[in-house]
């Protein structure tokens, strides 16, 4: 049987879960999109604890897949997970933000839309706008792979509530500019290769990310994680061919 965990989670995650949710059903034309059947829902223990994993995947004409994770360890871990991920034939950046935290507090919180081919000067302007007005005491440095992020990339430990609420308008206007600029583009497909690769290589980054990787690895195994890492969290483009609706 499947729980819904959204109403146990941190506030911040359910409020963010909410408004990414709320965009793209603003802005975006939403299909389904197909996980495979055992990787929608997933249960394991880590440690003792039962891990939660609930996905949710749209697609649309300018995404090969929206996709949504919201996962919980016992009572003190809980995770928001998100990805957009352009089909190749559109030169757009990667959304993604992660939300890691667990018993009233959040470690890190990040956001950014990340450039495969450039980051075009519309982005430039409207994510510079929306992270003039705020101020954050804890700044977190990157790790090495976070070398794909943008200039803009939001990367923060939220002291208070005033800081969770701005750190939700940044990643809010970051998401309906690029939802925006997603629906006005044409697609370009002699751009495509190129892109795949820029593509590639944020993916390939992202599954460098060991306090990713060693969450799931303790709960599902090694074989399990790897599989999951690069078929759900950061699949490559061209393995994804096959997905029907
Ligand atoms: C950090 N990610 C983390 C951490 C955990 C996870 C436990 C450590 C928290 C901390 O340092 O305070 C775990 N994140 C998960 C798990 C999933 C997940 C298990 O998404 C999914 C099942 N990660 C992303 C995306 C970005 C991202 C899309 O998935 C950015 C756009 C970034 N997560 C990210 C970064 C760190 C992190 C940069 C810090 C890594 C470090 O400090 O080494």
């Amino acid at each position: 049987m499947t729980t819904s965990i959204r109403e146990q989670l941190h506030p911040l995650l359910q409020r963010l879960a909410e408004a990414i949710e709320a965009q793209w059903q603003k802005h975006l034309d939403l299909e389904p999109y197909f996980l495979p059947d055992d990787l929608g829902y997933v249960e394991g223990r880590l440690e003792g604890e039962k891990l939660i994993i609930q996905n949710r995947c749209y697609q649309t004409r300018a995404f090969r897949k929206l996709h949504l994770e919201l996962a919980r360890v016992g009572n003190n871990l809980d995770i928001l997970h998100c990805v957009m991920f352009p089909r190749p034939e559109y030169a757009l950046p990667m959304f993604g933000t992660d939300l890691v935290g667990g018993r009233g507090q959040i470690s890190a919180a990040i956001v950014d839309l990340s450039p495969v081919v450039g980051l075009p000067d519309s982005y430039d302007k409207a994510m510079s706008a929306a992270i003039k007005a705020t101020h954050f005491k804890q700044l977190r440095e990157l790790p090495t792979w976070g070398n794909i992020f943008s200039k803009h990339c939001l990367f923060i430990r939220p002291e208070n509530a005033q800081e969770e609420d701005d750190f939700l308008t940044v990643t809010t206007a970051y998401l309906e500019h690029h939802c925006k600029q997603a629906q006005q583009l044409q697609p370009n497909p002699e751009a495509a290769s190129e892109i795949l690769a820029g593509q590639t290589n944020y993916c390939t980054q992202q599954q460098l990310n060991d306090k990713t990787r060693r969450v799931l690895q303790k709960a599902f195994g090694d074989a399990w994680a790897e599989r999951y890492m690069n078929t759900v969290l950061f699949d490559l483009p061209a393995e994804d061919a096959t997905n029907k609706h």
